[in-house]
């Protein structure tokens, strides 16, 4: 919260002709947080322990803070857009309304889903307990990061427990008798796994969002629009290939129905050749080999998938 309160006093790095966004400093979210902010062609030049940082070819300025500060930054508005889990989004949200902070984060919008630090927040408990479901855990103690979302998700269930709240190494929980359960992120596994742990149901599915201060100045929704555009552009790429072939005349309606996710694919004739073709087609959906075994089988041949780096209509 100092932070905050420091950075307000710097007039021009509230400059309202610029858009400010709060990302990661480091953790699971920096690197593909600014990774993602590149590829929209936003120039970022970082020194190792910096707070702040200017783009010198897009009207965008960095502050790197922890993730647990990114819903603050945006609720104060500081920065009016913010890259963070979801989880931690909804868990300030719960929070605030239990503790009775009437409005805090309630403001703040999501604008879309950014395709990187997918994980997802689940109940596990010891491989040895005995488990039913989560009604099993009325009564009992569960540990967690997430009291907030836990909270609203026993409720919804009707389920009565005592919650924990640690801050880390939560798994550790039930083998220290601090808890009979635990409810933390998971994304591998693995460390369930080491804890003697077993995953039983999720609360709730997350990943790294764009999110947004309703008040925006009119110079800075141009930005958060056209960065937006770049953003869709950047993830539609992400998701599709361009895909070449050459196909028999004689099998090109049944090929073009094979093709995954792709409206009116570019049919080109060969020179020389009267009985073939080249095809190609932008596919929304994953290639993946058996989409190409499939291909083949119906008559393509000099299949290429190439990969998309920016994509707008
Ligand atoms: O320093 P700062 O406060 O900024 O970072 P942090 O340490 O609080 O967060 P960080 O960097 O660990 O995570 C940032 C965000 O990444 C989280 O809020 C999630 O949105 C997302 N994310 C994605 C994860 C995971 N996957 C994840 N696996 N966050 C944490 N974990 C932890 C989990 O808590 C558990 O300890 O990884 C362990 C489980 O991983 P697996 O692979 O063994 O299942
Ligand atoms: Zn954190």
């Amino acid at each position: 919260m100092n932070t905050i309160s420091v950075n307000q006093q710097n007039t021009e790095q509230q400059d309202p002709a610029r858009l400010h966004i709060a990302i990661q400093k480091s953790g699971r979210l920096a690197e593909d947080s600014i990774g993602l902010l590149k590829q929209c062609g936003v120039k970022l030049v970082k020194s190792k322990d910096q707070l702040f940082c200017k783009s010198s070819n897009f009207p965008i300025d960095v502050f790197f803070v922890r993730d647990d500060d990114i819903p603050a930054f945006v609720d104060g508005n500081v920065c009016q857009v913010g890259m963070v889990g979801e989880n931690v989004l909804i868990e300030k949200q719960q929070a605030a309304m239990l503790e009775g902070a009437e409005g805090m984060f309630q403001n703040i919008e999501k604008l879309m889903d950014l395709g990187f630090g997918k994980c997802r927040l689940s109940l596990a408990v010891p491989q040895s307990a005995d488990y039913g479901g989560p009604k099993t855990l009325a009564g009992k103690t569960i540990a967690t990061s997430y009291p907030g979302i836990l909270s609203r998700y026993l409720k919804s269930q009707n389920i009565q427990a005592k919650l924990v709240k640690m801050e880390g190494a939560v798994e550790i929980a039930p083998r220290t008798k601090l808890a009979d359960a635990i409810c933390d992120l998971v994304s591998t596994g693995s460390t369930l796994a080491l804890n003697g742990l077993i995953e039983k149901d999720i609360v709730l599915e997350s990943q790294a969002v764009l999110i947004k201060n309703p008040n925006l100045s009119e110079e800075q929704k141009v930005i958060l629009d056209r960065l937006m555009m770049r953003l869709n552009g950047v993830r539609r790429a992400q998701s599709s290939k361009y895909i070449m072939l050459h196909a028999p005349v004689s099998a090109l309606e049944d090929l073009q129905k094979a093709l995954p996710g792709s409206e009116s694919p570019t049919i080109v004739p060969l020179e020389g050749r009267e009985d073939l073709v080249a095809i190609h087609a932008v596919c929304d959906e994953g290639v993946f080999w058996d989409t190409m075994e499939d291909l083949k089988a119906r008559g393509a041949t000099s299949i290429l998938v190439l990969p998309i780096e920016k994509m707008l209509d």
